[in-house]
């Protein structure tokens, strides 16, 4: 495979070379092909939000974090694209939380799974659960390749981080009583609107804020970690991140100008 060196100065960098990991990661088996559909959806919503973290997110990533750190077992489940984008970031919010890692594949491939645990394990992980070889159990009501699950993992799990999901997985982890974590850029997914606490942003960006929450928040006390948690509403959550594309789309539809402008990340529409 050919690979793109994005020109320093083109406008669209950032994105374009959020993509080409998407891409190689799919050229090493890491990536499902409907995960690069799924990519760009995401890239879509992107669009709409300004490809910037809001206020919501941030709210939502101090809860999401409040909510590992208090857990008696948290999960991070792995799929392909987050592996591909955010392979190093994962392991290291999983060193700082204390979370599991686990591997949990929708288009299940032992060749992807192989590929996925070599990238975790080459990004610094030091036990990933969810392989074949490992003790499992099946999600009730669920009929996708996701249902299977490690016993020691996500089947144990009370908090469960669940990066760009299925609805259908989540909805059964809320029936399993577990404490269901996303991140996704779809403020309407079906994902987003089941789960506990969503963060609605770029995992590229709410990777790397939720490491350095989670610096911040393990020193404060239980109580008051639990305090954000119970005072957080996602719903509330979830309609202030739609009032934000719906005030930005506004804004923009009265001054198409604005994107002709050049913001400070370097992201613009092209
Ligand atoms: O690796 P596998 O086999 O487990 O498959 C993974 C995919 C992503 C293909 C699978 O889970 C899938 O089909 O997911 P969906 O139903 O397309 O949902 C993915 C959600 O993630 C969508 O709502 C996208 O908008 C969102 N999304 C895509 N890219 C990003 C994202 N959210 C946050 N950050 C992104 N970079």
């Amino acid at each position: 495979m050919v690979k793109i060196e994005v020109p320093h100065n083109h406008p669209r960098k950032v994105s374009l070379d959020i993509r080409e990991r998407i891409i190689e990661g799919h050229s090493r088996h890491e990536v499902a092909t409907a995960g690069l559909l799924a990519h760009g959806r995401g890239e879509a919503f992107d669009y709409l939000l300004g490809e910037t973290t809001n206020e919501s997110a941030k709210h939502a990533i101090q809860v999401a974090v409040a909510a590992l750190l208090t857990a008696k077992h948290p999960v991070i489940s792995v799929n392909g694209n987050v592996c591909s984008l955010v392979p190093r970031e994962i392991v290291e919010l999983s060193d700082i939380t204390g979370a599991a890692l686990e591997i949990n594949l929708f288009y299940y491939r032992k060749e992807r799974e192989d590929a996925i645990f070599r990238a975790l394990k080459s990004a610094g992980a030091n036990s990933v659960l969810g392989t074949q070889d490992r003790p499992s159990e099946t999600i009730p009501e669920l009929s996708s390749n996701r249902r299977k699950v490690d016993s020691e993992g996500i089947g144990l799990a009370d908090v469960v981080l669940v990066p760009l999901e299925d609805g259908d997985r989540t909805e059964a982890l809320k029936a399993m009583k577990k404490y269901v974590i996303t991140i996704d850029l779809n403020p309407m997914s079906r994902t987003s609107v089941y789960a506990d606490v969503t963060i609605v942003d770029n995992i590229v960006r709410a990777i790397p804020l939720m490491i350095a929450a989670a610096k911040e928040l393990r020193t404060k006390s239980e109580e008051h970690l639990q305090k954000m948690i119970s005072d957080f509403d996602n719903d509330k959550n979830l309609a202030e991140s739609i009032r934000f594309i719906i005030s930005r789309l506004e804004q923009l539809s009265t001054n198409i100008g604005l994107l002709r402008e050049k913001n400070d990340t370097g992201v613009r529409a092209s």
